[in-house]
């Protein structure tokens, strides 16, 4: 089965995402995300510009050969913007396989391990009262796990938390805003929040919080070890971890289990970090982290050391990606959990689909590939906009960390 044709389509239907398509001779085609929220023009241009003329002529069955041409090939290794785009191609041939073989994804990885994937959403509020009432409401729904992120008094935006009434999305078009931060608030006012949650949510739930990678490892490890009366499932990007090392120091102080890496692309960034069981959770995802072929990689070697994945799935991860996730997460062993903020209505008419939520599990579908279209003359009429992520600025006007 030989690709005849991969193009690109770049839409907007309330925030940006990039589609690969890629047809092949026997008719059956595939689909992949490329989607870099802030930078999604450099990978449609790798795409486009470098790696698609390759392709044209290749048999689309060699999906391991194609990631080694890719990643090995270009000389030039990992990095967010290589690896998206090589995450994209791997997607659009498992989907393309799956297709051909007329059976979901998740049984050409192993099987069903789970009935379903768990799966956490959001919860933000100006306040600790805001907050309580948005994790009520999501648990209300049927979540079993959900991840609590509040205003901190005295911090004029605080990353997670909506501006307006608006629902909350990372990314904001125009050029990027700046807010700002402080550490000393920050790490006074936590623990209260997740105090006051359990006291009002019990003792049932799992309750996550995401420190976004702003804290030094040694404050890291004094807000693990406050929260640990509310035994959270996870500290999210306690620390920036381009110093992997920087987690033992957390680790030595806390039992609060930590995840890390959406920020991630290879195995090589969380190698020390897994080898060393320095963390609890990996959470690379399929579009930044290669595609399915790595990820899956990634996953065996975490399940040496009993780290467990959870995923990134924030709404820059399109339903592609979301499909992708929930294909391995259900075949996976070492499957922790996987993040799922919902996309707006509009992005899902775009994007129909197979997943599909029940009582705080999701489950891929039984569609042959992902089980993910794109609808392009809806896709069209959203062009792109440009959009970034906010900046954020201590009091004294330094950045911080993301
Ligand atoms: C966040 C994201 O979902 C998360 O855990 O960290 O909102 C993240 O900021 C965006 O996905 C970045 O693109
Ligand atoms: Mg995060």
């Amino acid at each position: 089965m030989k690709i005849t044709s991969a193009r690109l389509i770049v839409c907007s239907p309330d925030r940006n995402f990039v589609t690969l398509r890629m047809e092949t001779d026997e008719g059956i085609y595939g689909l992949g995300d490329a989607t870099l929220n802030g930078r999604e023009l450099a990978v449609a241009s790798y795409l486009e510009d470098h790696v698609l003329p390759c392709l044209i002529g290749r048999d689309a069955s060699r999906i391991e050969d194609i990631w080694q041409y890719l990643y090995r090939g270009a000389y030039w290794r990992r990095g967010p913007v290589t690896m998206a785009a090589i995450g994209a191609v791997d997607m659009a041939l498992w989907d393309i396989k799956g297709k051909a073989l007329n059976t979901p994804l998740y049984n050409l990885l192993g099987g069903a391990s789970r009935e379903g994937c768990m799966v956490y959403t959001h919860a933000n509020g100006k306040d600790i009262s805001e907050t309580i009432d948005a994790v009520q409401k999501e648990m209300a729904t049927g979540y079993v796990a959900v991840r609590a992120q509040a205003g901190v008094p005295g911090v004029a935006s605080s990353y997670g938390v909506p501006k307006g009434t608006s629902s909350y999305e990372p990314a904001e078009r125009g050029l990027p805003s700046e807010g700002l931060w402080s550490t000393e608030r920050y790490l006074n006012f936590v623990p209260k929040l997740f105090e006051q949650l359990r006291q009002h949510v019990g003792e049932d739930v799992h309750l996550l919080h995401d420190v976004h990678h702003r804290l030094t490892p040694i404050e890291a490890a004094r807000l693990g070890k406050s929260l640990e009366p509310y035994h959270l499932f996870w500290m999210e990007d306690p620390t920036p971890a381009e110093l992997q090392s920087g987690f033992a120091s957390i680790r030595q102080h806390t039992t609060t289990p930590i995840a890390v890496g959406e920020v991630f692309n290879t195995l090589w960034d969380c190698k020390e970090l897994i080898e060393r069981q320095l963390i609890d959770y990996i959470r690379i995802t399929v579009v930044h982290g290669g595609g399915i072929s790595h990820l899956r990689k990634i996953a065996d070697f975490a399940d040496i050391y009993q780290v467990r994945t959870g995923c990134h799935g924030a709404t820059d991860m399109s339903p592609i990606t979301m499909a992708a996730a929930l294909h391995l997460g259900l075949a996976i062993h070492n499957f922790g959990i996987q993040e799922h903020m919902r996309h707006t209505t509009l992005t899902d008419e775009v994007f129909p689909h197979a997943y599909r939520f029940d009582a705080g599990y999701m489950h891929p579908g039984d569609a042959p590939g992902l089980g993910v279209e794109i609808d392009e003359a809806l896709a069209a009429k959203y062009p792109y906009q440009r959009a970034y992520l906010p900046i954020a600025r201590k009091l004294d006007g330094t950045l911080t960390d993301w």
